[in-house]
């Protein structure tokens, strides 16, 4: 691989030298050390690393148009944005490469391109407001999408679209139509797998298969397993140092208070751990890594033994949360509404 040619800033080419499979490697440095770019520099870094112009018949050039197109249609939330999509990336890349699943799925190079691009792509156009907003409050999203895993259907169809109307982006152009249909279905399933609401029925099937005498990770089961990585990476922060992990709760919690604030506006209901006065941001994490992202990850390690010794951290910081709780008690007693 040569790196070199890629234009990449030295300092963010030698953290994804260094990091491009580590968990904690830094998205929030990696975005400030490259002005905005850093979901391109990785896609690029990634795209030579395993050699992925291969399975696109491309250059570099249209994967850098690509992803800078991906890039500025995030819009600058306090959550779902840019830096979250590049640490989704990350994330499937350390499950895929440091935890083996490359070899375990004997994932071929067209199996790992479409995980990335799924990762990059996941939350694309995210409006900052959830399914549950965009339905109740009849947004032309959730009329055209039926109501049905709303956002999930956008991200992919608007990522798509941008490949088709912009010719020196497009990523696809050169694939063969089967091979094209394939890529296509592979990414549309797991940036669909993302939505909460499919969680605890498809974690349920997948645990089933995983334990199951004829579980084959490489065949039947490959796609099932790759939307679970997809996913498990963007319910890992909890997985993560407490410091990074800390700022991605205040900004989900940021953005969910400002759809509460919304919704107390038009009369709509207040949504689960949107209400900024009820909402204690400790308990509520504790809630999430207990019935959410231990479950998931269980799952994960049954079929990828290299993630036990970050398994751990779910309960070191699950310990620095319970010693929160009492300080976000005071903090929602001194701002109660007027
Ligand atoms: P999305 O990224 O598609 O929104 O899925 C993640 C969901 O998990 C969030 O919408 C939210 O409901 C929940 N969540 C909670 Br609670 N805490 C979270 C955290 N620290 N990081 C990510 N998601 C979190
Ligand atoms: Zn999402
Ligand atoms: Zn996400």
């Amino acid at each position: 691989a040569n790196f070199q040619k890629l234009n990449i800033p030295k300092r963010v080419l030698e953290i994804l030298d260094k990091q491009h499979d580590d968990l904690y490697i830094d998205p929030f440095e990696c975005d400030k050390l490259s002005a905005g770019e850093g979901l391109v520099y990785l896609m690029l870094f990634l795209f030579e690393y395993y050699n992925l112009y291969e399975v696109f018949l491309i250059k570099p050039k249209i994967v850098r148009s690509y992803f800078e197109e991906v890039t500025k249609g995030y819009i600058d939330n306090p959550y779902h944005n840019r830096v979250h999509a590049q640490d989704v990336a990350q994330t499937c890349n350390f499950l895929l490469n440091r935890c083996k699943f490359i070899e375990i799925g004997q994932l071929d190079e067209q199996d790992i391109a479409c995980v990335l691009i799924a990762g990059a792509i996941h939350d694309y156009g995210h409006p900052g407001l959830t399914n549950a907003f965009l339905i109740n409050s009849k947004n032309d999203l959730a009329l055209t999408y039926n109501d049905q895993s709303v956002l999930e259907m956008f991200h992919p169809s608007q990522c798509f679209k941008i490949a088709w109307k912009n010719q020196k982006a497009n990523i696809f152009e050169n694939l063969p139509f089967q091979k094209y249909r394939r890529i296509r279905e592979s990414i549309i399933s797991m940036v669909l797998s993302t939505d909460m609401a499919h969680h605890a029925s498809e974690l349920a099937i997948t645990n089933s298969r995983v334990t199951s005498p004829d579980f084959e990770p490489y065949g039947k089961d490959k796609q099932r397993l790759m939307d679970l990585v997809v996913h498990s990476s963007d319910v890992s922060n909890p997985t993560k140092n407490f410091q990074i992990y800390k700022e991605w709760t205040e900004r989900v919690l940021t953005e969910f208070w400002s759809q509460g604030d919304k919704e107390r506006e038009l009369g709509l209901p207040i949504s689960y751990l949107c209400n900024r006065y009820t909402t204690n941001m400790a308990e509520a994490q504790l809630g999430f890594i207990d019935y959410v992202v231990k479950p998931t990850f269980s799952c994960v390690q049954g079929f990828l033994p290299a993630f036990e010794p970050y398994f751990d951290n779910l309960d070191k910081n699950k310990t620095q949360w319970q010693e929160l709780i009492g300080y976000y008690k005071q903090q929602l007693a001194s701002i109660q509404p007027q």
